[in-house]
């Protein structure tokens, strides 16, 4: 079985309901991915072996979704030297902004993209990953263009009262 190009990773089942906002993207792209729970701290050991597998296996992004306490994507950007794409999830505590902090201030020399809080840095992150993937697939590349004017064409230039 051939590894997707892309890996959404999580820190929780619970985190899936965000990370899904990635998945359905990709699925929307026709960007192949695999997605899996891998927790910092409930499953070091699978962080480890996926991190060290990352670059042998072929994945080219790993988007990585985490809350709270959210060491994930930097332990993974620790690991492996393929991209890693960070969602801060929203948390009810904080609203996020503890996942978001823990997931933007790395140290230099490791670095973690770092989306915006919640389901739209998911959706982003897909993007980011898409734009990335893009720069050696022209077929991607046309898709992710037509995907963004369709989205600009979308948006009305005169304000509704509905
Ligand atoms: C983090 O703790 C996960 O990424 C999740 O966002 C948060 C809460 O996890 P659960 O208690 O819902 O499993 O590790």
């Amino acid at each position: 079985m051939t590894t997707p190009p892309v890996g959404i990773i999580m820190g929780s089942q619970s985190d899936w309901a965000t990370m899904r906002e990635a998945a359905d993207l990709l699925d929307e792209l026709g960007i192949a991915y695999e997605a899996r729970i891998v927790s910092a701290h409930r499953t070091p050991d699978r962080l480890w072996e996926y991190g060290k597998t990352a670059v042998d296996k072929g994945l080219q992004v790993i988007i990585a979704g985490a809350g709270g306490a959210a060491h994930l994507p930097g332990m993974m950007a620790s690991k492996t030297r393929v991209p890693v794409i960070g969602v801060p999830v929203q948390t009810k505590a904080l609203s996020g902004v503890d996942s978001l902090y823990s997931i933007l201030q790395m140290p230099r020399g490791f670095p973690v993209a770092t989306m915006a809080i919640g389901a739209p840095g998911a959706a982003n992150a897909a993007l980011m990953a898409a734009g990335i993937l893009a720069l050696q697939d022209s077929a991607l590349a046309t898709r992710l263009d037509e995907w963004r004017s369709a989205l600009s064409a979308s948006i009305p230039e005169v304000p509704t009262d509905d």
